[in-house]
C-alpha cells in the first residue's frame, strides 16, 4: 500500500484467534460431511443461526477518516478506478436483502444492505480478457480472493449502509464487500484495493487453511 493510504489502527492482531483458526482447519473442526441444497436449505449444514450481529476480524481495526477513504479497482484493467467517498456515493445505489454465513458457525438472515453493485464498478474498469480473479486488500491489512465471476454476480455489493445506517467501523465502514453466497470471511471489511489478476492470489486465511473458493452449501470451511 502506498504511504499516503496509510490511516490509524487501534487494538492488537489477535494472535491466539489466528493461531486457533489455523488449528480448526488442521483438525477439520465443524465439518459435518453434509452437502446441502442452496435453493432448498436456506441454512447450510452445520450452521446456527444467530439474530445479532458479531464482529470477527484480526482485531486491528482501521480508522479511516471519509475523507481519506480511497477505493481503487485495478490491475488487469483499461480505465483504472480511483474514487473518493463522494465519488463513490454519487455512483448508482442499490439495495439488496441477504443471508449472511460466517466459518465459525454464525449465520444471520435478512441482512438489508445499501452500496454500489460489484458488477458495475468493475464494468467502469473495463476488465481485460485476461483477468480471471480479483484479489481484495483492506486497511488493516487482511487480504482475500475470489473468482472475478464471483465478484461480478448480482448479488454483490460494495456496501456503506446496513439496516438504513452507515456501516460501523466495526463491521467495516466506510464501505465492505458483501458476497453472499459465500462464507463471510470473502467479504472484506474496509476494503480499499480490488485488483483483477490472470491467476489467483490466495489470501489471508486461504494461505492458512481455509477453502480457497468457500461454499457454505457444500461446507468449503478447509482446504
Ligand atoms: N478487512 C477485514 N475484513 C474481514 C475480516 C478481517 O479480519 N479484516 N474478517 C473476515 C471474517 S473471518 C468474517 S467472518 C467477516 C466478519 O464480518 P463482521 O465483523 O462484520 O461480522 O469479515 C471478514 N472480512
Ligand atoms: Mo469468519
Amino acid at each position: 500500500m502506498a504511504e499516503d493510504d496509510s490511516v490509524p489502527l487501534t487494538g492488537k492482531l489477535r494472535e491466539k484467534l489466528v493461531e486457533s483458526k489455523e488449528a480448526w482447519a488442521r483438525e477439520g473442526r465443524l465439518l459435518t460431511g453434509l452437502q446441502g441444497d442452496r435453493v432448498r436449505d436456506r441454512l447450510p449444514p452445520g450452521q446456527t443461526l444467530v439474530k445479532d450481529w458479531p464482529v470477527l476480524d484480526l482485531g486491528v481495526q482501521p480508522d479511516v477518516a471519509p475523507d481519506r477513504w480511497r477505493l481503487r479497482v485495478e490491475g488487469l484493467v483499461q480505465a483504472p478506478v480511483r474514487l473518493t467517498l463522494d465519488e463513490f456515493m454519487a455512483l448508482p445505489q442499490t439495495e439488496l436483502t441477504n443471508d449472511i454465513h460466517c466459518v465459525t458457525q454464525w449465520s444471520r438472515y435478512d441482512n438489508h444492505w445499501q452500496g454500489v453493485l460489484a458488477k458495475e464498478l468493475v464494468a467502469m474498469a473495463r476488465p481485460k480478457e485476461e483477468a480471471r480473479f480479483v484479489s481484495f486488500t483492506s486497511y488493516d491489512g487482511y487480504t482475500t480472493n475470489v473468482p472475478l465471476e464471483e465478484f461480478t454476480r448480482d448479488e454483490v455489493l460494495l456496501a456503506h449502509s446496513w439496516e438504513g445506517k452507515p456501516l460501523t467501523r466495526q463491521h467495516g465502514g466506510p464501505v465492505r464487500v458483501v458476497i453472499p453466497r459465500l462464507y463471510f470471511w470473502k467479504s472484506p471489511k474496509w476494503v480499499t484495493r480490488i485488483e483483477l489478476l490472470r491467476d489467483d492470489r490466495p489470501g489471508f486465511w486461504e494461505v492458512r487453511g481455509y477453502h480457497n473458493f468457500g461454499d457454505p452449501w457444500q461446507e468449503q470451511r478447509y482446504g
